[in-house]
């Protein structure tokens, strides 16, 4: 019952539980096996160029035949190309992140995709709200990658109390207990990244996938707060060189410059002491890499466990 929320007949999918749009991480293979284990699975478009990014979707296309979608990072150089292949290609949901996709909304909602941004604020989110969007994730920064500055506690009760659309929570969510807590905040979904990251399905290298199952609470660390851009990495040699360049007054493009090129070196080659291991401060409590459905059944299983455990302690 509790999992029949809005944002499952939204999305048209079974659990509201979607999965992080990650660059380089959230590939064909990983999105359409969220969306066969009855979550909605998404390609994260990163830096794609726009035929890379058809592909990925035909490859899907192929993988599943329940919806999916595309998560737009709208600092790619690509994103005014990327979206045209999101319409052409008539994908039914769009996230967003890393920015505020306004201007690209009324041509998604001409072709019936829903639109789910993910915020880091209030402000945002009801900036957003205006605009026309189906739903918003709001992202705590308990998240990997490109983070804000307000925990998932704290930010996405604040959103609920400031939008009449659903709102899925992102940012630390790894397991049952999580998206219980989630509910209880006020939201009707959850988005969930790292865990999915350390599945079988996913096409990231091993070395990327053991270094989520080997961290700990507090292996990761935020970098970049002086770019405008902070990011959260597992701690190595790459982010005690942009730390050390950062406490030196290093210029943004000289900052940027020794960041560029090191996601993919993580995720695909499998370089995680000199790559940007993105993953988030959940990836301490992921012990092992599992398939898609086993995760998935493992949190639907659980959540009525952690629900009567909590209303035999009232
Ligand atoms: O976007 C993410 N996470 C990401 S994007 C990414 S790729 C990247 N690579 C190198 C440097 C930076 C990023 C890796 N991880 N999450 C969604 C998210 N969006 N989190 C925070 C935000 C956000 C932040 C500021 C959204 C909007 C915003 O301000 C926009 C505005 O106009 O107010």
């Amino acid at each position: 019952m509790l999992l029949n929320s809005k944002i499952c007949q939204l999305l048209n999918i079974k659990y509201p539980i979607l999965q992080g749009g990650m660059a380089w991480v959230a590939t064909a293979e990983l999105a359409a096996a969220v969306s066969n284990a009855g979550g909605l699975g998404l390609i994260g478009a990163g830096h794609m160029p726009p035929d890379a990014l058809k592909a990925e979707i035909r490859k899907a296309k192929k993988l599943t035949d329940k919806p999916f979608g595309v998560n737009i990072m709208l600092m790619s150089p690509f994103v005014k190309e990327v979206m045209q292949v999101v319409i052409d290609e008539r994908v039914p949901v769009v996230t967003t992140g890393a920015g505020n996709p306004g201007e690209y909304i009324p041509a998604l909602r001409e072709i019936g995709a829903k639109v789910i941004p993910v915020v880091a604020s209030v402000a945002l989110a009801k900036r957003l709200e205006r605009v026309g969007v189906d739903a918003i994730i709001a992202e705590g920064m308990e998240s990997g990658g490109h983070v804000g500055e307000v925990t998932t506690m704290a930010l996405v009760p604040q959103v609920v109390d400031a939008v009449s659309i659903p709102v899925i929570a992102a940012g630390g969510i790894g397991d049952a207990r999580g998206v219980v807590a989630a509910l209880a905040l006020g939201a009707q979904g959850v988005q969930i990244g790292t865990l999915f990251a350390a599945s079988s399905e996913c096409t990231a290298h091993p070395k990327y996938k053991e270094a989520i199952v080997k961290a700990k609470e507090r292996s990761t660390i935020v970098t970049g707060a002086s770019t405008g851009h902070p990011v959260r990495t597992i701690a190595n040699r790459l982010t005690r060189d942009f730390t050390e360049m950062e406490k030196r007054g290093a210029t943004v493009e000289e900052l940027d410059q020794l960041g560029a090129g090191k996601l993919k070196a993580a995720v695909r080659d499998g370089d995680i002491e000199y790559g940007s291991v993105m993953v988030g401060q959940v990836a301490g409590m992921i012990g092992a890499i599992r398939p898609v459905a086993e995760i998935m059944q493992e949190i639907v299983k659980n959540i009525p466990e952690v629900i009567t455990e909590l209303t035999k302690r009232m």
